[in-house]
């Protein structure tokens, strides 16, 4: 057991019937269920990608009808890259290598399947999947802007990890609410894991009972959680880094991923995150959530550019599946409108 000032973990307790039902406590569960009849990953890629491909769709079907790659529809297409949130830099390179491609490819190629292989070279190298290593635990530590998704994206990886038989414990680094607590406790019920908090304490002191636990338990994987923070706000991001030392002195090596939670409404903004995160915390992967409801999924290819940290996850709805993995071809073919 845990040592003292830490509450009782919930390893044994699985959810009941009622917390699953009850949406104040668990939402994502009743989404999910809602839409019961299971659609495929992809389907859900593409719905959620819905609003980023309609946006990006206008001046891209034009040009796709056209078949005809002249200075009118680069430029078209180039405006319509940085509308969908695809960044300068990136628009630019994506037009460049369009053009070359075209010049290979004879008259009669296809713009739409020329695009869509520019970008997935472009974002191919950001696949990287996330691998449990041999350590034990493996500590995954998430940090992130507040409202990113950080606490619901460590519920559906505790999900996500217990599928491939592994065992999970969360610990509850957002010590500055109560309700953040309570928010992570929820999740270890509804996936029936231990919750290692405390009433008092500081972040630090959290993760190293979380990692002291996980060893004295035989847990494979810690998904540690932390307070949402401004890379503006120098103290915090100071804090950020305390926090990943003292889990270091839990556990030598440790943490194994600082993985960052983007919402992709933030834009371009995302791309900031992206790289102050990196300099104050050292990033291994990226989370991107909320790309159903955004028009701005044209950021990952932003991030691609112009800082690549691998995208480890996807988050298109709030239901406990709708976070997997990052495949860029299927990323790609749901954000590019269809070619017709
Ligand atoms: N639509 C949608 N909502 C999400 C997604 N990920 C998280 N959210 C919602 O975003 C809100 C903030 O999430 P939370 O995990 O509390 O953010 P945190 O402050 O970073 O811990 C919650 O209402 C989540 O349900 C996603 O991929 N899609
Ligand atoms: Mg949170």
């Amino acid at each position: 057991m845990p040592t003292s000032g830490v509450l009782a973990g919930t390893a044994d307790a699985p959810a009941t019937a009622g917390d699953r039902d009850d949406p104040a406590r668990a939402p994502a569960a009743t989404a999910s269920a809602a839409a019961a009849p299971a659609r495929s990953w992809k389907d859900r890629l593409k719905a959620g990608l819905g609003l980023s491909r309609v946006k990006l769709g206008t001046a891209l079907t034009s040009v796709f009808r056209r078949r005809k790659l002249d200075d009118e529809a680069l430029a078209d297409l180039e405006d319509a890259l940085i509308a969908g949130d695809v960044g300068v830099d990136a628009a630019q390179h994506l037009i460049a290598d369009l053009e070359s491609r075209w010049k290979r490819a004879g008259d009669d190629a296809n713009p739409r399947s020329e695009l869509a292989a520019a970008l997935v070279d472009l974002v191919a190298p950001l696949e990287r999947p996330l691998v449990i290593g041999a350590e034990r635990p493996f500590v995954i530590m998430l940090v992130g802007v507040n409202g990113a998704g950080k606490t619901t994206s460590i519920g559906k990886l505790a999900k996500w990890l217990q599928q491939q038989g592994l065992t999970v414990l969360l610990a509850a680094g957002d010590t500055f609410r109560a309700a953040a607590r309570e928010q992570l406790a929820a999740w270890g019920e509804r996936n029936g894991v231990a919750v290692i908090q405390q009433t008092s304490g500081d972040a630090a002191s959290v993760m190293f009972d979380a990692v002291n636990a996980a060893k004295a338990r035989s847990i494979d994987v810690v998904l540690a959680d932390t307070a949402g923070r401004l890379p503006t706000q120098g103290h915090l991001m100071e804090e950020l880094r305390k926090v990943k030392r003292v889990i270091g002195r839990a556990q030598e090596g440790a943490p194994h991923e600082v993985l960052l939670v983007v919402d992709a409404n933030t834009g371009q903004n995302a791309l900031a995150q992206v790289k102050a995160f990196d300099a104050a915390a050292g990033l291994t992967g990226l989370i991107v959530t909320k790309l159903d409801g955004s028009a701005k999924g044209g950021v990952v290819a932003a991030i691609a550019k112009q800082h690549p940290v691998p995208l480890k996850f996807i988050g298109v709805g709030e239901g406990l599946d709708d976070l997997q993995p990052f495949v860029a071809r299927d990323f790609v073919d749901a954000l590019l409108p269809a070619d017709n």
